[in-house]
């Protein structure tokens, strides 16, 4: 089936949806994005990820061209365009089309594009084993660079990471700031837990503001853990009792090896796994209808 793309207030089969070379988010990545879930006709915390995708854009002052109602009812017609019950949704604004000089303000209109589809999951098998981890040499970007709170289309400082986590023969990292805190793997959020207490470094350590990680921080109290929001270094995830990631595509995964080191008792902890639970029977349970 083709899909259909929404792109700048139209739905357009996926081989007419098509964007000029001269859009600045390709020539420079100068735009902002969101990653959506769908779950059961339901979209995920929609409205928490159109204010997050609100900031970014404050944040490279970008105007968006559109009202976050315009563009929930844009995400919502994109998904019943597609038939999406579970699915991801990429929810993109770039700067739109300029000269080839840095200026953004040649650009005149944002252009808006939403893609409704299949999601890619780690493998199951990953959820069961948790995953090996290691430290990268690439620093989260500092937050006076580029403020790593920006879900912005410039992703080569995750992908330099990502890049040496794979030719190490791990699927994910970690992400030191420039002061040496731990802060986020290169795709994901990351927690350490120690006793009842879930540690999660503050996003002024360089984190995206998760989504996940703010749902995980509100289901916690519920299950009798506390949450603070600290600054970590390794030392904390090395003597964590278990360590895990949180992502709208991974949701939570535990880390059972960080930098060769074995984590708690080296498989998927008790805390880890329940929340994993709860998390998944609260996100297939709540989220604006799409029907
Ligand atoms: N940190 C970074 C750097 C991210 O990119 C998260 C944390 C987790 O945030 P949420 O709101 O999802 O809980 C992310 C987001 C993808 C994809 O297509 C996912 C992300 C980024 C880029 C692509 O799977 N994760």
């Amino acid at each position: 089936m083709t899909m259909k793309i929404y792109l700048n207030g139209r739905l357009v089969p996926e081989n007419q949806a098509k964007v000029s070379v001269f859009d600045h988010g390709l020539l420079y990545g100068d735009g902002v994005f969101e990653g959506i879930r769908a779950y059961h006709g339901r979209v995920f915390k929609l409205d928490e990820h159109l204010d997050r995708l609100s900031r970014s854009a404050r944040a490279i002052d970008l105007k968006l061209p559109m009202t976050p109602a315009a563009l929930a009812q844009a995400v919502i017609k994109t998904c019943r365009a597609n038939d999406i019950q579970d699915g991801y949704i990429r929810l993109i604004v770039t700067r739109g089309i300029g000269n080839l000089g840095l200026n953004p303000y040649t650009c005149r209109t944002p252009q808006v594009i939403i893609i409704a589809g299949a999601i890619q999951l780690y493998p199951q098998k990953l959820y069961e084993t948790g995953l090996s981890v290691i430290t990268v040499g690439t620093l989260r970007n500092h937050t006076e660079a580029i403020n790593p709170r920006i879900k912005s289309l410039n992703y080569l400082n995750n992908i330099l990471a990502k890049i040496e986590a794979m030719n190490a023969g791990c699927m994910e990292c970690i992400m030191l700031n420039p002061q040496g805190f731990v802060a986020e793997a290169s795709g994901d959020n990351i927690f350490a837990v120690r006793g009842t207490t879930l540690l999660t470094p503050p996003s002024w350590c360089g984190a995206l503001e998760g989504i996940t990680r703010q749902t995980v921080m509100e289901l916690a109290p519920e299950q009798n853990l506390q949450v603070r929001e600290q600054v970590l270094t390794r030392y904390d995830l090395y003597t964590a009792d278990e360590v895990f990631l949180t992502g709208t595509a991974a949701e939570i995964i535990a880390v059972v090896k960080a930098d060769h080191r074995t984590i708690g008792r080296g498989r998927p902890g008790p805390v880890t796994r329940r929340l994993e639970r709860v998390y998944r029977a609260y996100a297939q349970s709540a989220g604006t209808p799409l029907a």
